[in-house]
């Protein structure tokens, strides 16, 4: 990418929640709007169970496998670290990046579990901050009644309560908070006013910053 200019970027958009808030669903009516509008633009997810990386997440999420809190979350954020050129390399192109979940999953999850905020928080340092993070905010307990969770480890109510907790401690100036016990369509609606804005702001030049800025 050398000599790549930096105008004409693409935007990094983010999208945070509980299990269940509607995450899935809300980032693939967003790539088929963006597409729809002529944008470049693609759909990622962390983890990425695909790499060999993610394999081993997805074992223990399944309770396949056991590992210890600490051994869990360092190959989460791999898992990030080992797309991250990818990642540079595609929104320098020029392409969107709608991404299901990312660092602040990596640290609310495992902070969570009872880890150090501070210590959770290091191996993320230096991954490509978001441009912008979509919370899709819902009370833990209406997340719980939607169609109900998948017995996934992490699934359970109590635990996402405690997830809902640290999440907020995250919030920063990048993040908008959308009310997703609405309905569906309207969710829908203000993601895509909030994010057409960022893609605009991105494409005049804004430059790539790390995390944690
Ligand atoms: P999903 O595929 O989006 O349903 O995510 C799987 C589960 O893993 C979900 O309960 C959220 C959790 N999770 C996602 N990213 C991380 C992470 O980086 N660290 C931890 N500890 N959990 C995560
Ligand atoms: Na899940
Ligand atoms: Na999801």
């Amino acid at each position: 990418l050398m000599g790549a200019s930096n105008e004409s970027r693409g935007a990094l958009v983010v999208f945070e929640g509980l299990d269940r808030s509607g995450k899935t669903s809300q980032c693939g009516k967003l790539l088929s709007y963006l597409e729809g509008m002529g944008h470049s633009v693609e759909l990622w997810r962390f983890p990425d169970r695909t790499t060999s990386v993610g394999q081993m997440i997805s074992a223990y999420l399944t309770n396949k496998s056991q590992l210890d809190d600490h051994t869990i979350h360092l190959l989460f954020s791999a898992n990030r670290w080992e797309k991250r050129s990818m990642m540079e390399a595609k929104l320098k192109a020029g392409t969107t990046l709608i991404v299901d979940r990312y660092s602040y999953s990596g640290v609310a999850f495992s902070s969570a579990k009872g880890l150090d905020f501070e210590w959770c928080k290091a191996p993320e340092n230096g991954l490509i901050a978001p441009d912008l993070v979509v919370y899709l905010d819902i009370p833990p307990e209406k997340a719980a009644e939607r169609g109900g969770y998948g017995g996934e480890r992490y699934e359970q109510l109590e635990f996402q309560k405690k997830v809902a907790q640290h999440y907020k401690l995250l919030e920063d100036s990048s993040w908008k908070m959308i009310d997703a016990s609405q309905c569906i369509e309207d969710v829908e609606k203000q993601v895509e006013e909030i994010v057409l804005e960022h893609v605009v702001t991105c494409q005049k030049g804004k430059p790539l910053s790390s995390l944690w800025s």
